[in-house]
């Protein structure tokens, strides 16, 4: 497979002034006309090449009203329809027929309950129609979809709608106008027999803009939390930015079998029902925090995204990594904003930090790619939107939304690249951000170690070195600018003394600092701080950053009792309670006796009694750093002692706070179900913090904690707690625990979105034999490798979450998720090529198991006609 270079580009050589797109609609077979106006822009030899397909046939092709002739005319192969002899101006007609009833990879056009639907970004539109499908071919859409009436009584597109009617033998017709100029990738239609939920937003600008929300009818109740958060979206990025929408509709479609989250198609979105349903009783409060996410997510790209798209594909952080940082910001100033940026970087180091650390190192902007698809990662997407964010660390808030001002005055309307975004950011606020682009540029997660001294007088230094690991193709890296935010914390809030600042610091007036790291090794001196004052370092996880400091274990402690910044207090326990993992792993290879420190316990059984005042924020203290946490951080020792470790943590803290967490568990409980009864959204924080208590009570095994389990499985109205419960259970030897599993199934077989949990609930168990449930699972009639949702739930959930099942010694893990990539690799390459990340994450493995990894590798690259997708994530971790 060829691979396609940034440094390649060149511009389009015709431009695509309209395309009238005509669907007559069937399951096995759908015709699509498109009447293109093209100009030619280049050379009168220029060729118009378009892109195409293996799953589509081409009909006719008419340029001018003259049937063009193959070969003589045109060139037709696999991926390509190359047409000679293209005048000045002229309008091409091209015919292609395909089957979306047969189209399991959910690209371009398919089914999903027999509703037509479409997903075009990133190169799906070339397997509807031939057509430059590239992002910086924009053009002005109009179409016409035709369908049996009966079947398919609602039939949307992108834009404005302009016209329906019946036509002869139960068909119908509508006509939607797009006048917004767009890329292929934004083309959307959906077709079907769809229940709708409408509401009406009037914009700053004065418009009226009807809302849909199109479901399954049996789904329709589940859709006014999402409207909700639509509307809250809109009326935030207008008071955020001034941005507005441009169109009378907005058109949501929920699908349940859909490659991603959800796509931001113009005018039509088309969501995965994960990101849209909502209900207390069958979606927990984290699903409601996502489908508020991504609601806003889908509509923010209507700026940066569709107003502003992207040149190249290589360019695809421009929007997403922008997108990203704009629903968190959204997120925060609806909810918790601490609590948002905990969440936010915990997802981060779960999905982005080992990717940066492994065979499938990209930058934020990559430089060659094989297929597109693979490369909307955490990277792109999570590490994307944190380059955003120390922007607007380093320029200011306000410097930010004139340089955002600056960005769509410039590029409304048209294809650009990250390079336009970070010079309207400099334009805007007149810093110099040159160096800041390695940070495009250059993969890896940089390592900071900050050394903390005391000079003469009241001086105090700190020292800080720098250093980004190496990664595939980028071995020398350049030293990056790294903001360090920081304050110096004391007994009665941070220390204000601070003062005599060395060049490179500047007060944020907060109490905090900004350190501007540009260095291999930079210092900063503040004169006058407290002595006894300790320093809170990176606060708000200000980069995207591994660090180290030389505080000591009490300074260490102190941030975590008293640190006025929330997010180091969390920050601290998760580091204190590695550090324990860590030592305890130790104490195992060398077959010592593990104890656990008595601070640790007591410092936590502290915060756990204080709960009242942020129960959320004790959530996030008190909770164990994952698996995945615990395996990335560690340097030397075996991944079978640190999970033995964490367990045996675990369990001790689950032991010795065991009258607290009893308590404080019975008194949340209580407080979320008063403060639900009431509306308060605080309930949320109260079920966070008594699930955190639960799971640390189901370690225990003990009677009370047991029955409290079951107690809370059967008795709670919300499926926040009762999924916690039965994920208490899946782990537990309470004895109905088979029973209770089967009774969850039971009750809510018919919820696509509630079996998902089911299996996954299941593919995260503990237990002794839990490849053979994996197994058994698989064979489940509710499991099907056509749905995605639920590949990722079973197979998703057990290969990323369940790292110490995963990764048994014996390998069937690695076998089992082999096993299923080479049967998804037939069904939905895109999908198969992403459940490969797990077999990529062998570096802080032993030798042996590396070899079984390599050994699956090695399978799976051998499989004939093996996709381009799997392909290339397969052969990448095999390097
Ligand atoms: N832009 C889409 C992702 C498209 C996925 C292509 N494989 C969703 C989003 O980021 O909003
Ligand atoms: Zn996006």
């Amino acid at each position: 497979p060829k691979e396609i270079l940034l440094a390649d580009y060149a511009a389009y050589p015709f431009a695509i002034d309209t395309i009238a797109l005509t669907f007559k609609l069937s399951p096995a077979e759908t015709i699509v006309t498109s009447k293109l106006s093209c100009r030619r822009l280049g050379q009168a030899s220029t060729v118009l090449e378009l892109n195409g397909g293996p799953y589509m046939s081409l009909l006719s092709l008419h340029m001018d009203g003259v049937l063009l002739e193959a070969e003589k005319d045109y060139d037709l192969s696999e991926e390509h329809l190359r047409v000679y002899n293209a005048p000045k101006s002229f309008e091409l007609t091209v015919v292609t027929s395909i089957n979306p009833q047969e189209n399991t990879r959910l690209e371009g056009l398919y089914l999903s309950s027999g509703n037509f639907c479409t997903q075009c970004e990133a190169e799906g539109f070339r397997h509807i129609t031939y057509y430059p499908d590239r992002p910086d071919v924009l053009s002005v859409f109009s179409v016409r979809i035709e369908a049996l009436m009966e079947d398919y009584p609602v039939l949307l597109s992108n834009g404005n709608p302009a016209g329906a009617g019946e036509i002869a033998g139960g068909y119908h017709y509508a006509i939607w106008n797009d006048p917004h100029p767009k890329p292929a990738y934004l083309f959307a239609l959906v077709a079907g027999n769809l229940a709708c939920l409408t509401d009406k937003f009037h914009t700053s600008l004065g418009r009226d803009v009807t809302l849909n929300i199109y479901t399954l009818e049996k789904d329709q109740a589940k859709c006014d939390y999402a409207m909700g958060a639509l509307k809250r979206s809109m009326q935030w990025d207008e008071e955020t930015y001034g941005l507005a929408y441009d169109l009378d509709v907005y058109n949501i479609v929920a699908v349940s079998d859909f490659n991603m989250g959800a796509m931001e198609n113009k005018g039509l979105n088309v969501f995965n029902t994960k990101y849209v349903l909502a209900s207390p009783d069958t979606e927990t409060d984290t699903d409601f925090a996502h489908v508020e996410g991504v609601i806003g997510h889908e509509y923010f790209h209507n700026w940066t995204g569709n107003r502003v798209t992207c040149r190249d594909w290589f360019q695809l952080s421009l929007k997403e990594g922008l997108t990203v940082y704009r629903d968190q910001e959204f997120s925060s100033d609806m909810g918790s904003r601490v609590i948002k940026r905990i969440d936010d970087v915990k997802a981060l180091r779960a999905a982005q930090f080992p990717e940066d650390a492994g065979p499938f190192a990209h930058p934020v902007r990559p430089e060659k790619y094989i297929e597109i698809n693979n490369f909307y990662t955490a990277t792109v997407y999570n590490k994307g939107a944190e380059v955003i964010r120390m922007m607007a660390t380093i320029i200011g808030q306000a410097a930010f939304r004139k340089g955002m001002d600056l960005y769509f005055e410039r590029h409304d309307g048209s294809a650009v690249t990250c390079e336009d975004f970070v010079q309207a950011m400099e334009d805007a606020s007149g810093f110099d951000l040159r160096q800041f682009r390695l940070w495009y540029s250059q993969a890896g997660t940089p390592e900071i170690k900050v050394d903390v001294k005391k000079g003469q007088g009241s001086k105090t230094i700190l020292s800080v070195s720098q250093t980004v690991p190496s990664t595939p193709g980028q071995d020398m890296k350049k030293p990056m600018v790294i903001p360090i935010v920081m304050g110096f914390a004391t007994e009665h809030g941070d220390c204000l003394s601070a003062q005599g600042l060395s060049s490179n610091i500047r007060p944020l007036g907060n109490g905090s600092f900004l350190l501007m790291m540009t260095q291999g090794a930079d210092e900063f001196t503040f004169e006058g701080v407290e002595p006894t004052a300790v320093p809170s370092l990176l606060r708000g996880f200000s980069a995207p950053v591994e660090m180290e400091t030389t505080l000591s274990e009490l300074q260490q402690y102190f941030i975590l009792n008293f640190d006025t910044d929330s997010f180091n207090r969390v920050e601290m326990s998760d580091l204190l309670l590695k550090k324990e993992v860590y030592k305890i792993a130790e104490q195992i290879e060398a077959s010592q006796t593990k104890t656990v420190s008595n601070k640790l316990i007591k410092s936590l059984g502290q915060c756990l009694e204080a709960y009242e005042r942020d129960p959320a924020l004790i959530s996030s203290i008190l909770s164990m750093p994952s698996e995945n946490d615990c395996i990335s951080s560690m340097k030397r020792l075996s991944i079978d002692a640190v999970f033995e470790a964490r367990q045996f943590l675990g369990k001790k803290i689950a032991h010795r706070l065991r009258k607290s967490l009893q308590s404080v568990y019975l008194s949340s409980r209580s407080a979320a179900k008063s403060l639900s009864l009431k509306g308060d959204k605080q309930a949320v924080h109260f079920r966070r913090l008594q699930n955190v208590c639960l799971s640390y009570m189901a370690k225990t095994g003990g009677h009370a904690e047991n029955r409290l389990i079951v107690d809370q499985f059967q008795d709670s109205t919300t499926m926040t707690n009762k999924l916690a419960a039965l994920q208490a259970l899946v782990h537990s030897s309470i004895g109905k625990r088979k029973q209770l599993i089967r009774h969850f199934y039971k009750a809510y077989r018919k919820d696509e979105l509630v079996v998902d949990k089911w299996f996954a609930a299941q593919a995260l168990s503990t237990h002794e034999n839990v490849h053979s449930e994996i197994a058994l699972l698989q064979n489940h009639r509710d499991f099907s490798y056509t749905n995605p949702n639920r590949i990722r739930s079973l197979i998703g959930m057990f290969t990323m979450g369940n790292l110490s099942a995963f990764h048994r010694r014996c390998g069937k893990g690695y076998e089992i998720l082999a096993n299923a990539i080479l049967k998804l690799d037939d069904i939905n390459p895109q999908v198969a090529a992403r459940m490969l990340t797990p077999l990529g994450r062998y570096h802080k493995l032993d030798k042996e198991r590396q070899v079984l990894i390599g050994k699956q590798l090695k399978r799976i690259l051998a499989k004939e006609g093996l996709s381009k997708p799997v392909y290339e994530m397969a052969s990448k971790a095999y390097e």
